[in-house]
């Protein structure tokens, strides 16, 4: 006899065995056909989710999340879908052919999902096709006795109880399971572009960047002028890094131009490489946040490539896409003038990593990373922002993205319990492109006090900054400002990420002991 416990059991068996087969089938995929899309039916219909995710709601993940907001999504995911497969069982076991339907409509959503991600052919939904019919066979086999009881069949013999019902439905919702898990690792284990990176070899630039002694002042707990790359932020789109064959790299050039350029890997390594140190940040970062970074890259300037295209008269913009269908529509103007904005391969002196874009990436001076520093970039089409848009304008974020001033303290940190005597206020200020040349600390309602200001190696990245503080005993609050290279000072204007980056004065509380 089945009851609502077995349907729920039912449902979430179908639904297990659906995505362990699809899973299990999409890597196998990968591995041997080899895919452009995502033949993965949770990381296409997680991708498709995030791709419609409005400013606020990715704003309110990253808010809550911070980076792990993927983790999350695919807590989130995961939880919906164990209900709503429940909730589909129950349904089989009163009305089977509705159940059944509403279980295939489900399948078909996630078909659609891997139908239409970046790069998707139809062999794609082939997995997921295969995962739902073996689903559906499953549901209709649980339920099948109690809602089609056939006269004359005896009892006992073919329909199952309600204990095998259990059983069988529990096992098979376990051998599911484990399928997920397996066909991820498996799709993981298929990722070979680890051995292409460790043979990347680096190119040699005229003029080497060297960081100088002086923009390291060194406070314990200070950022340290260059980030570590295992520590570097890191912000996408992409559920799974997309994992881009250095050997079929092809970067192409194309619209608004006098000529279409493609070129290989071969052929960008073998042009003028500069470094450069910039610093990238992003527009989600909140006033006194940690999605900033400082690093060396090494790259060619984007405006040879495009001089070589032969730019026409009227574009004003450039869309950069990405091999998972991330794109940043950049002003012409910042990647023809003189600054380094960077056809990228290198972070730090080592091959980009994965996760920041291997094998090529942007790097754009002055400009928030969504509107500019597009990962595993395959593409660059000369436009107008009147024709095309990037990725996140038509999702409530501002079409352009000059970084904003910002400045932030990083010791002492909020809420700290210092001991009496001397100590320092340290931390660091950015506005790329136009420099920093005054950091000011105000203590309570204290005048406003230059902090010493480390060297300033490129106006493209951020500036170390300190000032010598012994304080009273009690509680104290500390507010930073900067000013720019251009003179003008940091607004205290309490503005929120969206639409375009956030502004305000950071400020720490801590208490001073006796
Ligand atoms: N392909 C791709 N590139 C991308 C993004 C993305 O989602 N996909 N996000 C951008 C954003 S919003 C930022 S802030 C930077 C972050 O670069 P990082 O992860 O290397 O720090 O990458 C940019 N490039
Ligand atoms: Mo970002």
């Amino acid at each position: 006899m089945s009851s609502r416990a077995d349907g729920a059991v039912a449902g979430v068996a179908a639904g297990a065995v659906t995505l362990g087969v699809a899973e299990v089938g999409a890597a196998l995929l990968g591995r041997t056909v080899g895919s452009e899309g995502t033949p993965s039916p949770l990381l296409a219909v997680g991708g498709a989710f995030v791709d419609r995710t409005p400013a606020w709601l990715k704003d309110l993940a990253v808010t809550v999340f911070g980076t792990a907001d993927k983790v999350a999504l695919f807590v989130g995911m995961g939880l919906t879908l164990v209900i709503a497969c429940a909730v589909l069982g129950e349904v089989a076991v009163r009305r089977r052919t509705v159940g059944l339907l509403l279980f295939a409509l489900v399948g078909a959503v996630g078909m659609a999902a891997v139908l239409t991600r970046p790069g998707a052919s139809a062999a794609d939904a082939v997995p997921t096709l295969l995962g739902v019919l073996a689903g559906l066979g499953v549901l209709a086999r649980l339920v099948a006795p109690a809602t089609q009881p056939r006269s004359g069949m005896p009892s006992g013999a073919t329909v199952p109880t309600r204990r095998s019902v259990l059983a069988w439905g529990g096992g098979l919702a376990v051998l599911g399971a484990v399928g997920i898990v397996a066909g991820r690792a498996l799709a993981r284990a298929g990722e070979v572009v680890e051995a292409a990176r460790e043979a990347f070899r680096v190119p040699t630039v005229r003029r080497p960047v060297t960081v100088p002694a002086g923009a390291e002042q060194g406070v314990p707990g200070q950022a340290t002028y260059l980030s570590p790359t295992d520590d570097f932020y890191r912000i996408d789109t992409a559920l799974s890094v997309p994992q881009v064959d250095p050997a079929t790299w092809r970067l192409r050039v194309h619209g608004m131009v006098d000529r279409e350029v493609e070129i290989d890997l071969e052929e960008l390594l073998d042009q003028p490489m500069v470094e450069a140190l910039v610093t990238l940040c992003c527009v989600s970062n909140t006033v006194g946040g940690s999605l900033v970074g400082n690093a060396v890259w090494t790259g060619w300037p984007v405006r040879e490539l495009l001089e070589r295209a032969g730019v026409q008269d009227g574009a004003d913009m450039v869309l950069s896409t990405s091999t998972d269908g991330f794109t940043a529509g950049t002003p012409l103007e910042v990647l023809t003038d003189d600054r380094n904005a960077l056809l990228a391969v290198a972070m730090n002196g080592e091959p980009l990593p994965d996760r920041h874009g291997f094998p090529v990436r942007m790097v754009v001076p002055g400009l928030y990373g969504y509107v500019s520093a597009t990962k595993w970039v395959v593409d660059l089409k000369v436009t107008t922002f009147a024709a095309d848009e990037g990725y996140w304008t038509p999702r409530g974020w501002g079409e352009r993205g000059p970084v904003k001033t910002a400045s932030r303290i990083d010791v002492p940190r909020a809420g700290a319990d210092l001991a009496a005597g001397p100590t320092v206020i340290a931390g660091v200020a950015w506005a790329q492109h136009r420099g920093i040349d005054k950091v000011e600390l105000q203590v309570d309602d204290g005048p406003w006090e230059e902090a010493e200001l480390a060297l300033e190696p490129s106006v493209d990245s951020w500036r170390q900054w300190k000032l010598p503080w012994d304080p009273a005993q009690g509680e104290h609050t500390i507010t930073v400002r900067a000013t720019d290279g251009e003179g003008q000072t940091q607004t205290s204007e309490e503005v929120g990420v969206i639409p375009d980056g956030a502004t305000g004065w950071h400020r720490v509380e801590v208490s001073v002991g006796a």
